[in-house]
């Protein structure tokens, strides 16, 4: 082995799982998950922890409109664009302690690594965490990420609210105001590559005894919304003829879909959040809103199933309207091949077991990979749990995800090639 030190030799696996641990008790659940969903209370208290760790490694915080942030290495050649890694801080509801929170902990832990191994590389590295990933709370997620990346604007973000009715605008001014440290910038700063470590959120891995899947890519997906219109009226005195009962006919949608759209096994078809009103026992329900989340490889396939959909609510809403509207929507992509060759020679140097893989689950890197180079390293989760509060990794699977992570930013760290699409 060359006398060449190698940041992975100095990835240390009790600092990353103590990280790991620590984070997960920012919004941490009495079942073990987490609940630290974008912009709330906990996420932004887990914000500062972020601030604490970039000073104690000695990196500089940027912020930008949006509230993401950037913790800063700075290269030799300060006039080479950075690479970036990292992922996401906020989680669902009833999530896991693993779900983006790794991809960050493992970015934190790839750096210090760089650092503790005497590196100096030639571009500057980051860690990047994106605002509101998940959409659990400000729907559609991606916010941060797709704000960075020019996707979608943020006048089209503030006015979204949450449940409360609380928008992104009202919540937004707390957490830019947790971390006065960091340095405003602005949107799409150049990136020169773009690398993501998260779980695999699937039982892959795990089956196969790999400890890093090298992701090619992540399946498309569309997001919709429906909402059946009837009209409140007593359950008691009411005809069956004269009624509009939204859950009715919200249930022969919902039945037609399931069967329908779930036609090919590869379609991943969800009805994850449904609203009734008045939701009470002795009123016909006037207002059935729900959402559907319908994901494939294959992108003009899912487009047909999204059109098919469509056509489902316009004729199973019998005397009720119905409504569907389309929230989000992505093609599948694939990443660039030098990225992924990168990581699957990391894990060769390594000699750590991977196989090449491509995300059934959305992440940051999709927008980042419209913008610059990018690859996604997964490592493996108990039984492919997640979005669960049962979601759980190991130690040393987390360890060996970052050692790929700290060889990988440290090749491109001293790659000057420029004619890649730099922003
Ligand atoms: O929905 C997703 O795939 C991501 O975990 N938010
Ligand atoms: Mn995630
Ligand atoms: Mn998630």
């Amino acid at each position: 082995m060359s006398d060449k030190k190698r940041a992975s030799d100095f990835v240390d696996e009790e600092r990353l799982w103590a990280r790991q641990m620590y984070l997960a008790t920012f919004g941490e659940t009495s079942k073990g998950g987490v609940n630290r969903q974008a912009l709330s209370a906990e996420e932004i208290e887990a914000r500062k922890l972020l601030m604490d760790w970039s000073a104690e490694i000695g990196l500089t915080a940027f912020i930008d409109d949006i509230g993401n942030l950037f913790f800063r290495r700075d290269g030799t050649d300060p006039a080479l664009a950075p690479v970036m890694t990292g992922s996401h801080i906020d989680s669902q509801p009833t999530g896991g302690k693993f779900d983006g929170s790794y991809g960050v902990v493992a970015a934190f832990e790839a750096i210090q690594a760089i650092i503790d191994a005497g590196l100096e590389l030639k571009r500057p590295v980051e860690v990047a965490v994106w605002l509101n990933e998940e959409g659990s709370r400000f729907a559609p997620g991606m916010m941060g990420s797709e704000a960075y990346a020019g996707v979608r604007s943020l006048d089209d973000m503030l006015p979204v609210t949450d449940r409360e009715g609380v928008s992104v605008k009202d919540a937004l001014p707390a957490a830019l105001a947790a971390t006065p440290d960091a340095t405003h910038r602005e949107f799409g700063c150049p990136v020169f590559a773009f690398l993501e470590a998260h779980i695999e959120q699937g039982p892959v891995l795990e089956a196969e005894e790999k400890v890093v899947g090298v992701v090619t890519g992540i399946q498309g997906v569309r997001r919709m919304r429906v909402r059946v219109t009837g009209e409140e009226a007593h359950a008691g005195t009411t005809p069956t003829a004269e009624r509009k009962d939204a859950i009715q006919a919200a249930s022969k949608i919902v039945t037609e879909l399931y069967e329908q759209i779930n036609e090919d096994p590869q379609t991943k078809f969800t009805i994850g959040m449904m609203n009734i009103t008045p939701n009470v026992p002795s009123v016909i329900s006037s207002e059935v809103l729900f959402s559907i989340d319908i994901r494939h490889e294959n992108s003009e396939y899912l487009e047909k199933m999204a059109v098919r959909t469509e056509a489902i609510c316009a004729e199973f809403g019998d005397v009720c309207k119905v409504e569907a509207w389309r929230i989000a929507e992505s093609d599948s992509v694939y990443f660039d091949d030098r990225m992924t060759a990168a990581v699957e020679e990391a894990c060769v140097a390594l000699k750590t077991p991977y196989r090449r893989m491509f995300s059934a689950a959305g992440h940051d890197a999709r927008q980042l990979s419209y913008i610059c180079p990018t690859a996604m390293i997964f490592v493996p989760c108990e039984k492919g749990i997640s979005h669960n509060e049962a979601e759980n990794a190991t130690p040393g699977d987390l360890r060996d995800g970052a050692k790929v992570l700290a060889d990988v930013l440290t090749k491109l760290g001293n790659d000057t090639d420029t004619n890649t699409k730099e922003v």
